[in-house]
């Protein structure tokens, strides 16, 4: 089964999306990954995607990538066709491009040549450590400790080095990763304004990610626990206290995509149940024959198209430069919130047409039910977009 991609010929689009679109349908559906271990399929995925070039598109060209800088309709037009064909596929390209999003816009030189052509070819392995316990949709509530090394009693220590103590949450590719992009606070009075980001080696003495967290669509995922981890100054990741406005332009680029995946995942729902429909006997006739699946599916194409046209046009606000940083940010929220949401309806009215088949183990929608669900989650809960988009409109 593959993805239409008609959609590529909408203004937002240029060319380079079409050469997405025209290519990698077939290669994704060449690609049989045995995804029982969820952990050894995304080290499978990340080989595939690194060996077919597609990882390519989570780094800028300068460091290996295929685009001059990053893409967010590249990143929506991939992700959008993996998660059509599988989920997993779509989370190990989206974790090389988040975990090292941060270095692409604020690595120094020497940093982006160390790990980003690493990430483009599937030889590192990247990973984005934000949340804590205490900090998810609040940020800057982070307790992660950075000291300065030799405040730290470490005399011999070289001036900015920091040693990272305390704890991290619900990291993506914990435990697998080879590198972390780790948030932590460099002056814990100064809220948002005091934190600071660093990239940490898995191999890092201090560092502990074994503790695997178990979730109903599995997927990689750990905890992290720094005691004092010792990060050098070269692995500081941009300027002193200034983490917060990184994450947050990492994940504005990243936000428009977890709309692109879901867009993926509601279109193979859709397809599901168009098939699905146009086979099923009931009362003399097929299950597409009745004026209710007619509704429930038209309903359903409309509610991706909306979430479909917020999301490109919020990648095309992003890499074209449209309105102001504010507008963008709104943008990519507005899309992240309709896609996502539209998205688990979408999935849900797919199921109830499948009948007892939707909820029976191994079927693509009971899957794909379990898969949308963290999506309205991760990377801004749905409430954390309707904070942003809320608080624009109040004050434009
Ligand atoms: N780009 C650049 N700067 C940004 C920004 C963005 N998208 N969003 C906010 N900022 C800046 C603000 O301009 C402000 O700057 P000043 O200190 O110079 O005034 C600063 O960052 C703090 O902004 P704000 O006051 O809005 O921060 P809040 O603590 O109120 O947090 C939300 C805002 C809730 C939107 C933020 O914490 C958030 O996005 N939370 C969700 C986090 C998330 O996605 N977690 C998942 C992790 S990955 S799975």
């Amino acid at each position: 089964m593959s993805p239409s991609t008609e959609h590529l010929v909408l203004p937002f689009f240029d060319d380079a999306h079409r050469d997405i679109g025209a290519r990698l349908p077939e290669w994704v559906n060449a690609q049989d990954v045995d995804e029982r271990d969820d952990r050894a399929a995304c080290r499978e995925w990340v080989r595939r995607l690194g060996e077919g070039g597609w990882l390519r598109y989570c780094v800028p060209g300068a460091h290996g990538g295929a685009l001059p800088a990053l893409d967010s309709r590249a990143l929506v037009v991939l992700r959008e066709t993996l998660a059509f064909h599988s989920p997993l596929a779509d989370f190990a390209f989206a974790m090389q491009g988040l975990g090292s999003g941060a270095i692409s816009i604020a690595g120094s030189p020497a940093q982006q040549a160390a790990y980003l052509p690493a990430v483009a070819r599937g030889d590192k392995i990247a990973a984005f450590a934000l949340s804590e316990p205490g900090a998810g949709s609040d940020v800057a509530a982070m307790q992660l400790q950075a000291t300065p090394a030799r405040a730290d009693c470490v005399a011999q220590e070289p001036d900015g080095a920091f040693m990272l103590d305390g704890r991290k949450t619900w990291i993506s590719n914990g435990g697998m990763a080879d590198f972390y992009c780790v948030f932590a606070k460099t002056e814990p009075q100064a809220g948002s304004r005091g934190i600071s980001a660093f990239i940490v080696d898995a191999d890092a003495p201090g560092l502990d990610a074994s503790g695997h967290i178990e979730v109903m669509a599995p997927h990689p995922l750990a905890e992290l626990v720094f005691t004092r981890c010792r990060v050098a100054a070269e692995q500081q990741l941009g300027e002193l206290n200034a983490g917060f406005k990184l994450a947050m332009q990492t994940l504005d680029i990243f936000r428009a995509s977890v709309a692109g995946a879901a867009l993926g995942m509601a279109r193979r729902a859709l397809a599901e149940a168009v098939r699905h429909a146009g086979r099923r006997r009931m009362f003399g006739q097929v299950l597409a024959d009745f004026q209710l699946t007619q509704a429930r599916l038209g309903e359903m194409a409309a509610l991706i198209d909306a979430g479909a046209l917020l999301t490109y046009r919020a990648a095309w606000m992003r890499d074209t430069g449209q309105g102001s940083m504010k507008e963008r940010s709104v943008a990519a929220a507005m899309a992240k919130m309709v896609a996502t949401e539209n998205a688990q309806r979408v999935i849900d009215m797919a199921l109830q047409l499948h009948g007892g088949l939707g909820v029976k183990v191994g079927s693509k929608v009971e899957s794909l039910y379990r898969d949308i669900r963290a999506l309205r989650i991760y990377e801004g809960a749905t409430e954390v977009q309707q904070l942003i988009i809320g608080k624009a409109v109040l004050q434009p």
